[in-house]
């Protein structure tokens, strides 16, 4: 095996930069194989440094050409270039120098995507965390900020449009064919977020009045002949600008915002300064090619990454241990965003279904690590669902704690005082902290203990006294590294439910410190008493999911129906019915894996009936009341020696028992919920189709026959609904030749649309059952398969690995063989992509024995991989630990 995965960098080892970078000049010739980079980058050394300091910058894959000292070569004595250094010596002790570094790069072949690459013929940078190192030789860590000026020399056909960050400064022919353009950033930023983008491209346009008065020039750049799909991502630009004023009082602060599409893109997207850069899949959308998820993914990421332009950007990260600072402050900020543009309770209740589907695995398995960590090999495999989505929490949690007008107060303090600096976690929390008076020392555990903490609730009701006793226990379990926790502090929202569905008057609390509802578990032990309780409530216990934790609370199914049915906050009752749920879907497994038959308890169908059936509940949240916890969910329930087959099954059952009883209901609500009229991606639209197709693969269940998904299919006439009935079709009855032919149309009618043959490969890997792995396989020779496109692996390797739990976790371990095939395969290409793949056996130890011991076995093929990147060594060395 090979061990050099790069050194362990540890967070306490932070100390700043020896050397001040005052001005940052970049010239790029670009070549599609030869590409000139002049960096022309001007010093000082810090105060109290000895004269005596070389000034070491990074490097990565870099070849360099040339190299001097205030316009004169550097001797050879001064300098050393490594592999990933370039250390200068003899340096002026105190007066400003300037180093001209030049370097030749092959943006052709850089299939890692990152530093300068091309996609589709044009040249794109994807800097963040450390690609900025393989353009040329820098102080390539977030806290040195400098101003940059960029030139831009290209051959005037092929890339008639030169951008990058900041505002125009001109350009002009240059009589060899070529052109050039000039840009320049006023505002300081660490070199993550440079960003260089050239070629041809369509563009749309708009503009955008800021608060001040200002006009900002909004433009997206699509491939040409896409430009019309770029129009909801414009919209839901200007919207994002105008709440970013709204509710955080936050400006744009140059001329110009651009966005720019392209197909070959390792994330989401990029907040660069003025340049956001965008995997295509998050910009372009029209009715007939994209899904309602697919527009609301673009409303949310667009606002995530023009928010960035405050929480990022204007204040960065003062080292890669922070970057929760900037993640989970923005993801929170665009959850609100969406929140407020949609159903907030739809939002939140999608929201927790990806944080328990995503999050909560990761925190209990090999992988978890704080929001916060103090350790890393790999920046790149930092960008995790912790950071970002229990980062958020985290944020959601201190806005709860403060309540809104302090925790404005406090964002506002945030934004005053670190506005132009590089960060830390302390300095965000200490604003809080400020404006609050509040002791946060012990809230910021969250952002330091990993694990998702366990919080065991009992209750008991004095009538004699009228008082109601809810005892709580909380338990951080141990995490890799982290062996004792201490006791968090958990803010619960709570709610005492009467007979009628009115919540109790309490006259007094004890036991607990109680601010509105949100009730503070702060020891490892607190019992709390409620007093003038005149009968027996029942308990709502986590509204709104006002904190990230596994909660172990022994209700009847009686009272979570009550709380289902009456509770003001409408989560909960989303909440208490998936609380009706898992017990049901825990126990069929068992009966499944038995042999036995399955029961479903009545008390469950008839509240998800009752929530189907009840017109004053909006469309959307009734479709997700009727969405069962996923397989991913009932194994993370069961915990551990978990049998993917057996909870398949069960679930099958319990979604017939939940079929038949309802037909009529089902019936009536896909007639019902026919959305007339031309499309339109409003969320309310967006949900009367999602109860529809819900109903529809309900009664599909119940009748047992691909008749309705087939005229469903046929009677399409947006993404939504055919590539629903598609699903339907393909999931339920993957033999029939309904599913072909279906399977045939769409691939031959959307052949020509990258994002929807996306579709198409994720829907077949998906098919549950052992067949999977050999559709899979035979996928792999489709013609439009494309090992290095990151969306198509992702759509169908990925999807199949993260997304297909029967047919990867198939009994004879193949599944995890081709995985590990896979994976040592893409990682010859792309580190990341592989890396990122493979997380998604991150919960291989939850598994029953025969299956484990294939994945260890798997794993240990990948981790024996002759030339594994410091990306993927890094990931399945901590999985086998
Ligand atoms: N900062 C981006 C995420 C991102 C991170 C790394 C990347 O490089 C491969 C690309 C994007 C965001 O939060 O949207
Ligand atoms: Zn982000």
């Amino acid at each position: 095996m090979r061990t050099d995965t790069g050194e362990i960098i540890h967070l306490e080892d932070y100390r700043p930069t020896d050397f001040v970078l005052e001005r940052v000049d970049l010239t790029f010739e670009l070549d599609p194989r030869e590409t000139k980079v002049e960096a022309r980058l001007i010093f000082h050394r810090r105060e109290g440094i000895s004269a005596d300091a070389p000034l070491i910058l990074d490097g990565d894959e870099l070849k360099m050409t040339g190299l001097l000292l205030d316009q004169e070569e550097i001797a050879a004595a001064n300098y050393d270039a490594a592999e990933h250094t370039l250390t200068i010596r003899n340096l002026p002790a105190t007066a400003p120098f300037e180093v001209t570094i030049t370097t030749e790069i092959n943006p052709e072949a850089n299939t890692k995507l990152m530093g300068l690459y091309r996609t589709s013929d044009v040249y794109c940078t994807q800097c963040e965390a450390e690609g900025f190192r393989r353009i040329t030789y820098f102080p390539d860590r977030p806290d040195v900020l400098a101003v940059y000026t960029v030139n831009i020399i290209a051959d005037k056909e092929t890339a008639p449009l030169l951008l990058s960050n900041g505002n125009y400064l001109g350009g002009a022919s240059m009589g060899d064919g070529r052109h050039f353009a000039a840009w320049f950033d006023p505002h300081p930023k660490p070199s993550y977020l440079f960003a260089l983008v050239a070629g041809d491209l369509g563009i749309v346009e708009d503009t955008f009045t800021t608060m001040s008065g200002r006009e900002v020039a909004l433009k997206i750049y699509v491939e040409h002949g896409k430009e019309p799909r770029a129009a909801y991502a414009m919209d839901a630009l200007k919207r994002s600008m105008q709440w970013d004023e709204e509710r955080f009082g936050r400006e744009y602060d140059l001329d110009i915002f651009m966005i720019v599409a392209v197909s070959d893109f390792n994330m989401g997207a990029m907040e660069n300064k003025g340049l956001n850069v965008f995997n295509d899949k998050y910009v372009l959308a029209d009715p007939e090619t994209a899904t309602d998820a697919d527009y609301a993914n673009i409303e949310a990421i667009i606002a995530h990454e023009y928010f960035h332009n405050w929480t990022g950007n204007r204040i960065t990260c003062r080292d890669w241990f922070q970057l929760c600072l900037k993640e989970g402050l923005t993801v929170y900020r665009d959850h609100e965003f969406s929140a407020d543009q949609r159903s907030r309770t739809v939002k939140r209740i999608a929201e927790v279904r990806h944080l328990k589907a995503e999050q909560f695995p990761e925190d209990a398995g090999p992988l978890a690590h704080p929001v916060r960590p103090t350790k890393f090999r790999e920046i790149n495999n930092f960008y995790t669902t912790t950071v970002y989505e229990k980062g958020s929490e985290v944020t959601r949690m201190i806005a709860t704690l403060l309540g809104a007008d302090l925790f404005k107060q406090g964002m506002d303090l945030y934004f005053d005082r670190h506005d132009g600096q590089a960060v830390t976690i302390e300095d965000f929390v200490a604003c809080f902290a400020e404006v609050s008076k509040r002791d946060l020392t012990q809230f910021s555990l969250w952002y330091h203990q990993a694990g998702t903490p366990l919080v065991t609730a009992s209750t008991a009701y004095d009538a004699a006294k009228q008082t109601f006793t809810l005892s709580l226990e909380q338990m951080v379990p141990p995490t890799p590294g982290q062996s004792a926790k201490e006791p968090m502090h958990i803010p619960l929202r709570i709610g005492l439910l009467l007979e009628d569905g009115s919540e109790a008057l309490v006259t007094a609390v004890t036991g607990a410190e109680m601010t509105d509802d949100v009730l503070h578990l702060v020891e490892r032990k607190q019992t709390v008493t409620f007093s003038g309780i005149t009968s027996r409530p029942v308990l709502s216990l986590n509204r709104g999911f006002s904190t990230p934790i596994n909660l172990h609370f022994e209700q009847t199914p009686a009272d979570r129906a009550h709380i289902a049915r009456h509770e003001s906050d409408l989560f909960a009752r989303w909440q208490a019915l998936n609380d009706l749920a898992l017990p049901n879907l825990v126990a069929a497994a068992t009966s499944a894996k038995a042999g036995e038959p399955v029961q479903c308890d009545a008390s469950l169908i008839d509240a998800l009936l009752a929530a189907a059936a009840d017109s004053g509940l909006e469309p959307a949240f009734r479709a997700q009341a009727l969405a069962l916890p996923s397989e991913a969910d009932i194994a993370r329930e069961i915990g551990s020696n978990n049998d993917p087959d057996a909870i398949h099954a069960g679930r099958q059952q319990i979604m017939s028992a939940i079929a038949e009883a309802g037909r009529d209901i089902f019936a009536a609500l896909v007639d019902e919920m026919v959305v007339s009229g031309p499309f339109s991606p409003d969320a309310a639209s967006a949900g009367r189709r999602a109860l529809r197709n819900t109903a529809l693969s309900y009664l599909v269940y119940a009748e047992n026959l691909p008749a309705r998904a087939v005229a469903a299919f046929n009677a399409a006439n947006n993404m939504t609904d055919l590539s629903q009935a598609l699903t339907i079709l393909a999931h339920r009855f993957p033999e029939s030749a309904e599913a072909a032919e279906a399977l045939a149309t769409f691939k031959t009618r959307f052949a020509d649309n990258a994002l929807v043959i996306d579709k198409w490969f994720t829907i077949q890997a998906t098919i549950p059952g052992a067949a999977a792995l050999d559709r899979v396989t035979a996928l792999m020779a489709d013609p439009l398969f494309n090992g290095s496109n990151p969306n198509r692996v992702r759509a169908l390797v990925g999807t199949f690995a993260f997304s297909n739990p029967t047919g990867f976790n198939r009994a004879d371990g193949e599944g995890y063989r081709f995985l590990s095939r896979q994976i040592l395969d893409i990682d010859l290409r792309n580190p990341q992509l592989a890396a990122r793949i493979l997380t998604s056996m991150r919960s291989w130890r939850s598994l029953e024995q025969v299956r484990a011991e294939h994945a260890r076995k798997a794993l240990r093929e990948i981790a024996a991989g002759k030339k594994l990147s410091a990306d993927v060594s890094d990931i399945v060395e901590r999985m086998l630990k």
